[in-house]
């Protein structure tokens, strides 16, 4: 009886117990646990295979390699971002000592609004960081030739995306730098994990020296690195898991499709489309409460939870809203961030995992 049920926005898959086991019997012959071990090796390779990219840098979480991504770019004083996503991405630029310029989003990709990011620009201005949010691509084009333009460098926020394409060219290959997460809640994960992606072969060096307290080959230190490194039980999870991804895509494809099928006629309950030429992976069903939809955002959130099933507002509050960031070094002009504010006053994701069932989306959906 799905109404009895307690269903969270999302439940990590986890392979078959024995799958892992097996994967990670090996660690207990060759007690390596961690710095680059055997694991992670056969891991990197697997997902530079996988995002078809140049090169593949993993990491501890997601968080850690954005942060290494910025500092390995040695950028200065003001980085361009959206104030729409998670807390992670705004954070590793301040952690930089950088200063986060956020710029607004479009209405129907909840993505930075390409059209105003020129206006941001100033003579302190050293990148963009975009974040391709739920998982949608920004407009990669446009976002190139602003940073070609102005000379910027582009760094990714690829945390949602991994496995998406854009015209057959896999998402890591754009820009600079993309960063993936690999955490526990992603619809692919390693438990905890980030990947960096980037073209530049000896930026992929300096990447490896940064997550390694800064030891080159040689063991010297060449530079102030830190501690980001993946380990053993991570890189195994990742490669037993990589295993199920194209079955779990489909599962939350299914899902997804009966969604959007049961919501369309809800009056002021408004989702995103796939995008022509994008390869999705459908990993986080976002929904935007309208005014004229009988509750407020809240309203709804509350009721769903009343029935067991709890929904997440996604990213709410703004980045730029955040108290943490009011201690005298910040100062955001919100004037520029209308359409930003109203998506985050009116967003809300239900419920996607591989763990759900059709009863379940039918049962949501009947409910709102
Ligand atoms: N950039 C962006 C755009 C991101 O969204 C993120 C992370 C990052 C960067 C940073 O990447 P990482 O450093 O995390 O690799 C969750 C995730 O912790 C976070 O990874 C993710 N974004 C963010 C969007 O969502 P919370 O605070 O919402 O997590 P939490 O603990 O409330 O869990 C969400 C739901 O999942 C709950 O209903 C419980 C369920 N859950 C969670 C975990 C951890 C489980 O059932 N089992 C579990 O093991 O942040």
């Amino acid at each position: 009886m799905v109404e009895n049920e307690s269903i969270l926005v999302t439940k990590p898959f986890l392979p078959p117990f024995e799958e892992y086991v097996e994967e990670i019997s090996e660690i207990w012959e060759n007690y390596w646990l961690s710095n680059n071990g055997p694991k992670h090796q056969t891991f990197e390779k697997s997902i530079k295979n996988y995002l078809g990219v140049n090169n593949v840098n993993l990491f501890v979480n997601g968080t850690l390699a954005l942060y290494l991504a910025i500092k390995a770019l040695d950028l200065k004083g003001e980085v361009i971002t959206t104030p729409f996503t998670f807390a992670a991405s705004s954070h590793a630029i301040i952690l930089n000592g950088l200063k986060p310029v956020f710029c607004d989003i479009e209405e129907s990709t909840f993505n930075i609004d390409c059209n105003k990011i020129e206006e941001l620009i100033t003579e302190n201005t050293t990148a963009i960081i975009p974040v391709h949010v739920f998982g949608n691509p920004c407009n990669v084009t446009e976002i190139e030739r602003v940073a070609k333009k102005y000379d910027l460098k582009v760094i990714y926020d690829a945390a949602h995306a991994f496995g998406i394409e854009v015209n057959n060219v896999p998402i890591g290959n754009f820009g600079d730098i993309s960063m993936f997460s690999l955490h526990a809640t992603k619809f692919f994960h390693s438990i905890e994990g980030g990947i960096l992606t980037c073209k530049s072969s000896k930026l992929y060096r300096k990447l490896e020296m940064l997550k390694n307290f800064g030891f080159n080959n040689n063991g010297s230190i060449e530079l102030v690195g830190t501690n980001a490194k993946m380990n053993e039980f991570q890189a195994a999870m990742g490669i037993v898991n990589l295993r199920h991804i194209q079955d779990n895509i489909n599962i939350r494809k299914k899902l997804v499709l009966k969604y959007r099928e049961l919501l369309k006629e809800v009056r002021g309950i408004r989702y995103l489309e796939d995008i022509e030429g994008v390869k999705h992976n459908y990993s986080y069903f976002p929904i935007i409460v309208e005014d004229e939809y009988k509750y407020s955002r809240d309203e709804l959130h509350r009721h769903l939870a009343e029935k067991n099933f709890f929904t997440r507002k996604y990213f709410y509050p703004l980045c730029n809203e955040f108290q943490a960031y009011y201690n005298g070094n910040y100062s955001f002009d919100f004037s520029n961030l209308t359409v930003a504010k109203k998506i985050s006053e009116r967003i809300l994701c239900l419920p996607l995992s591989t763990h759900m069932k059709i009863e379940h989306v039918e049962w949501i959906c009947s409910n709102l």
